[in-house]
């Protein structure tokens, strides 16, 4: 069976995913898409694909049965909160949601609909590097994690359209959910230090040091930096009772020539995660053609979304802030259930 899939927001990683849906994966077809651009929906749709004039319309659709949202974070709980209510399948690209209510809202909607629907495109957990990583942690050979480094540098971001928070509350959720999912831990508390800002990145603010306080005691320090210029580099680094494991630099070809012996560094995050966004997409199809989701989950959107908020309160406040997690709801504790 083909499952029918709308795209919602058809920005940088919109056509992206657009790319993969059509010409990578199978058992697909992109045949809606919308953006509140409509002329950038009509130059992004693939041949045969409806333009619609809102996500309401694509979401409503009896040509869509599962929709991906690609559109800008304070969109997404509105997007997530349709779909639910008509009960479709729905991968929703990170952040889940730019508010812990939000967040609150849209796991309200998914348990009283009592099937998981949603999942939360936190790519890293479908990289075959983290995997092997977690699986070297998990194995226990090197005893007792300890402390996890998370480095998380961008070339740039766009001027203008990447605001103070985002580094907060766009960029860290993704170091805040591999840790937790790494770690199999929650994080309990976070705190922020502020370096000598770079004058790469005009106003903004960067880069950020941030320290992510584990249940077990574990403690992540993650640098986020934003505007690097050099490229996009992703480390990642668990030091343990008798080890470390770290994540191998990527894309691994050495090259030797006359100006030495080198890597190539990628430019952004579309080169460097694009096999795990084809896994993870692989993964989605097959979960969402059985009406239900697979991978991170509104929890674990929720879960980041804390993280994020935390870590603007403590910015202002230059203290340890503490998180407290709801109850988790069974529906997040289950094995994924399938449709009916
Ligand atoms: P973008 O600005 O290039 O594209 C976003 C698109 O969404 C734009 O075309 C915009 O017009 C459209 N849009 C915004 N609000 C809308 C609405 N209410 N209805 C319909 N269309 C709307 O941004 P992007 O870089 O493609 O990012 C989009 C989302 O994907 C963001 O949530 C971002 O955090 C996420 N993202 C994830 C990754 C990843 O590695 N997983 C990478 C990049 C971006
Ligand atoms: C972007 O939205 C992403 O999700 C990338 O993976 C991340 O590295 C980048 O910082 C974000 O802006």
């Amino acid at each position: 069976m083909t499952l029918k899939v709308g795209v919602i927001g058809t920005g940088m990683i919109g056509q992206d995913h657009i790319r993969r849906l059509t010409q990578v994966l199978s058992g697909v077809q992109v045949t809606g898409v919308t953006d509140i651009d409509l002329e950038r929906a009509a130059s992004a749709a693939p041949a045969g694909a409806d333009v619609f004039d809102t996500p309401q319309a694509l979401i409503r659709s009896d040509k869509v049965d599962a929709v991906v949202i690609c559109s800008w974070g304070p969109a997404h709980e509105e997007q997530l909160l349709d779909c639910i209510q008509v009960g479709k399948p729905v991968f929703c690209e990170k952040p889940l949601v730019t508010s812990t209510e939000a967040a609150l809202r849209v796991m309200e909607a998914e348990v009283a609909f009592g099937r998981r629907l949603v999942q939360v495109g936190f790519m890293r957990r479908f990289d075959a590097d983290y995997r092997r990583l977690k699986a070297v942690i998990d194995g226990g050979t090197l005893g007792l994690p300890l402390m996890y480094k998370s480095v998380h540098r961008n070339a740039s971001v766009p001027a203008g359209l990447y605001t103070s928070d985002m580094p907060l509350n766009d960029t860290l959720v993704h170091d805040a959910d591999i840790s937790r999912w790494l770690l199999g831990d929650e994080i309990a508390g976070v705190e922020v230090r502020l370096p000598r800002k770079s004058r790469q990145g005009g106003e903004l603010r960067d880069p950020h040091i941030v320290l992510l306080h584990m249940a077990s005691g574990v403690i992540v320090d993650v640098e986020i930096s934003v505007n690097i210029a050099y490229g996009y580099d992703i480390r990642g680094e668990a030091s343990c009772e008798r080890g470390i494991a770290a994540l191998p630099n990527r894309p691994a070809t050495v090259i030797t020539d006359a100006r030495g012996i080198r890597q190539a560094i990628p430019e952004d995050w579309r080169e460097r995660f694009i096999e795990a966004y084809d896994q993870e997409f692989r993964e989605w199809i097959v979960a969402a053609g059985q009406g239900t989701a697979t991978g991170p989950s509104t929890w674990d959107g929720y879960a980041a979304t804390l993280v994020a908020d935390a870590a603007l309160r403590a910015v202002a406040s230059g203290q340890l802030e503490e998180i407290a997690m709801r109850d988790k709801p069974a529906l997040y504790a289950a094995p994924v259930q399938q449709a009916a």
